[in-house]
């Protein structure tokens, strides 16, 4: 037999995982002969099953765990389920991830390798050049899970195998190197994770027809701007302030009035943490650094935003005076003097800013001074406007560098990339940990509304006889969150538009009154003698689908509200820093209506996130923390069970099971496949459906292969369709080798 031939026509058929239970390659000659190739994957890679579809006893919980461990013990953190694939934090590096590797992964069938994160990007990366149409990639799992990882993981990969011309390595570089930009920005070490990712990301990106990325956009949420003036014990503020502080050179600094000691800065000290030992601020820096000029960012615009990052420092070292007169005045000038020269505003101005208060009212200015308090949050409000700005300013920054510039090239395909904060819970949990989790809640409901519910919404819609599967819905869990008038985001912002005695504490009131029945929620008042122990009177308690979680609410009318004085918003928008007067617009000062709240934007930005989901077709990468400890070969069972369940993983694996594995519109499967049975080619007269059956028929379908729904074929095993995809690659080969010999016509 033939090598060539033989490396030619190469496939894996599944016969080998159903009828084995595990994956062995099988490669047919051209004459026929079929010889399995076992060696091809190592023992090692067969440890367990590689599909959970596989385990014999597949509804046993047990078992599913027994063979993540299993795996994970031998440093196979991958496993399918069906299409899905489970992925393990290893916390250590694993050499899987090389050119070589893949290379191995590039334009196989998902079935044909182990399964690996490379072989999900392959997949979305083929469906979207075969079918026209644009995918996405969801990736979830709690803080620390590994989500941010893979999706770095995925963009290495379309990097590296993507075509590729000058113009386009341009644009690989770019999207590239905005990651470590926008972590350096976004991520900060919590308790949960070292690179937390503190603002939610999708990313698009687009490809030409030739399959080469052209281009991207990025959508970035609601970044967790608290850090910037306070964080927990044993956390830090954002990565760039010690990345500036400890990487930065020394004329630099001296420059930005900085000394090379992050202990100096009040907005650095909270967490009593300048120094993780997983990461290397000094060398981030110079990663950092350069980043910033692949993605073309000259050396004035990184002056100016060093400025501001440095003015931040400053902002947080200011202090006041006036606790005997109750009227705030700055006693730090050295800090004013700075940020006067590094943000270009008149240093006076600025300081009156900062202890006076300024609101229009029937078109009369009224100003009235702070008292002590007040001025510290008036400042702490300003940094962390700034910095938030500053960081969308980045990002569009980044966008436009990213942008796809062929005018001439209208709808370049795309693949949607999302990597947002992971479901946390800590001992203290606000306002932040409040939209994060509702965030994960929304993602968890798409995977629902995707999977397991339309999945049998439509073996009934198209009458296929089906077994129903019983899974949680968490709908009624956003329900509850962000319902109109009654939902918890709607009562915070009537307590937030409400004047006169309007508290967090009110807000808890309401809550109770309005929404305090239900089963998903609990307060101190509501709870029962033990759970009352545990609850904080300023608590309320959400039975989330990844579990419970205490949020205490102080702060949540504040931070909703999230408003920041006119005369500090006048003092930023007269600043000479251009990226400053970008944020900080004019007309905004005009414009006297109230913008809407944090979380009402919040809201509507994940709705409209839910429909660009929606619109592509996804493909899906559950990521599982092992431990909470971050260490290499830990595998906590307990922790690791809670979000087997929690993942809906068991239900998944039963859908999955159950059902089928491929389903094509009659039309679209016909309009594939037609060549392949002389009945159907060139045309098919009759019914979309006869032509189906009478094509599937001449391929030797058998019967418990497939069924025939209202509108589309639905196909049990991956084996049957890759069996049809090889007997049009034969087709289309034994085509090019009669054109190739001068053959003209085609019947
Ligand atoms: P997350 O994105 O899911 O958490 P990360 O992707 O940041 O979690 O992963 C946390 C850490 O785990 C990383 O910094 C790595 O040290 C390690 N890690 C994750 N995946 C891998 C891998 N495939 N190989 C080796 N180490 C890995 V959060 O952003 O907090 O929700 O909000
Ligand atoms: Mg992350």
């Amino acid at each position: 037999m033939d090598l060539n031939n033989i490396q030619h026509l190469i496939r894996i058929t599944q016969t080998s995982i159903i009828e084995n239970g595990f994956l062995g390659w099988c490669a047919v000659g051209s004459d026929g002969v079929r010889i399995t190739m076992e060696s091809a994957l190592t023992a090692r890679d067969r440890v367990g099953v590689q599909d959970f579809v596989l385990l014999e006893n597949f509804t046993s919980e047990a078992a599913f765990i027994e063979n993540l461990r299993k795996r994970f013990k031998e440093n196979l953190i991958y496993t399918y389920i069906g299409s899905v694939l489970v992925s393990v934090n290893p916390y250590k590096d694993l050499e899987i991830y090389t050119k070589n590797h893949m290379e191995r992964y590039r334009g196989v069938n998902f079935y044909e390798v182990s399964p690996h994160i490379y072989a999900v990007a392959d997949n979305s990366y083929r469906s979207m050049r075969t079918e026209r149409r644009d995918q996405c990639i969801l990736i979830s799992g709690e803080s620390g899970a590994g989500k941010t990882e893979a999706s770095k993981k995925i963009l290495q990969y379309y990097a590296i195998t993507c075509p590729a011309s000058d113009q386009v390595q341009t644009v690989k570089d770019r999207l590239l190197q905005s990651n470590p930009v926008l972590e350096a920005f976004g991520n900060a070490k919590t308790l949960r994770n070292d690179n937390s990712s503190r603002f939610g990301k999708y990313m698009d990106i687009q490809f030409d027809f030739k399959g080469a990325p052209v281009g991207g956009h990025i959508l970035n949420y609601l970044l967790e701007k608290s850090r910037v003036v306070h964080q927990n014990h044993g956390e830090r503020n954002f990565h760039i302030f010690y990345q500036l502080i400890e990487g930065g050179e020394e004329d630099l600094l001296r420059r930005l009035g900085l000394e090379k000691n992050p202990q100096q800065y009040q907005y650095l000290v909270k967490g009593n943490c300048p120094k993780v030992s997983s990461i290397n601020d000094r060398s981030d820096w110079k990663v950092v650094r350069k980043a910033l000029t692949v993605i073309g960012f000259n050396d004035d615009e990184v002056e100016e935003l060093l400025n501001i990052i440095a003015s931040v420092l400053h902002l947080g070292n200011i202090q006041f005076g006036g606790e005997d007169s109750g009227i705030a005045y700055i006693t730090t000038d050295t800090q004013i003097k700075y940020l006067s020269r590094l943000l270009g505003v008149d240093g006076l101005v600025l300081k009156e800013a900062l202890t006076h208060k300024k609101i229009i009212a029937k078109g009369e200015e009224l100003i009235s001074p702070l008292n002590l308090e007040q001025a510290a949050s008036a400042r702490d409000a300003l940094s962390k406007a700034v910095y938030g700005r500053t960081f969308t300013w980045l990002v569009n920054k980044i966008n436009d560098s990213l942008a796809f510039k062929d005018e001439s090239y209208k709808n370049p395909s795309v693949i949607g990339l999302l990597d947002i904060y992971g479901f946390e819970v800590f001992q203290h949990n606000s306002f932040e940990q409040f939209c994060i989790n509702y965030c994960n809640e929304k993602l968890q409901q798409l995977f629902i509304e995707l999977t397991l519910k339309s999945e049998q919404d439509e073996y009934e819609a198209e009458g296929i006889t089906w077994e129903p599967v019983q899974y949680f819905n968490n709908k009624i869990i956003c329900d509850l969150v962000e319902e109109k008038f009654k939902g918890i985001i709607s009562i915070l912002d009537e307590e937030c538009l409400r004047p006169g005695d309007a508290s967090d504490i009110t807000f808890l009131e309401k809550l109770e009154d309005t929404v305090g029945g239900h089963a998903h929620l609990t307060t101190h008042k509501l709870a029962d003698g033990k759970t009352r122990k545990v609850m904080g009177r300023e608590e309320f308690r959400l039975l989330h689908y990844a579990g419970e979680v205490n949020y205490n609410v102080n702060g949540f009318l504040d931070k909703n509200n999230d408003l920041l004085f006119r005369n500090l918003k006048e003092v930023m928008c007269m600043s000479e820093n251009t990226i400053l007067t970008q944020c900080f617009d004019r007309v905004e000062l005009k414009d006297n209506k109230r913008p809407e709240t944090a979380a009402t934007q919040f809201k509507n930005s994940l709705a409209k996130l839910m429909e660009i989901l929606m619109s592509k077709e996804p493909s899906y990468v559950r990521c599982i923390k092992p431990n909470d400890a971050k260490q290499a070969g830990r595998f906590d069972e307990v922790l690791i069970r809670h979000q087997v369940k929690y993942l809906g993983l068991m239900e998944n694996l039963r859908v999955r099971r159950a059902g089928f594995a491929y389903r094509r519109r009659y039309e679209i499967f016909l309009q594939r496949y037609k060549s392949l049975c002389p009945e159907t080619w060139p045309t098919w007269e009759g019914k979309q459906v006869d032509g189906v059956s009478t094509l599937v028929k001449h391929l030797g379908y058998k019967p418990e292969e497939y069924k025939l729904g209202r509108s589309k074929i639905f196909i049990r095993f991956p084996k049957t369709l890759f069996a049809t995809e090889d007997a049009l690659e034969t087709r289309k080969h034994s085509l090019a080798t009669k054109l190739q010999s001068g053959w003209k016509g085609y019947t």
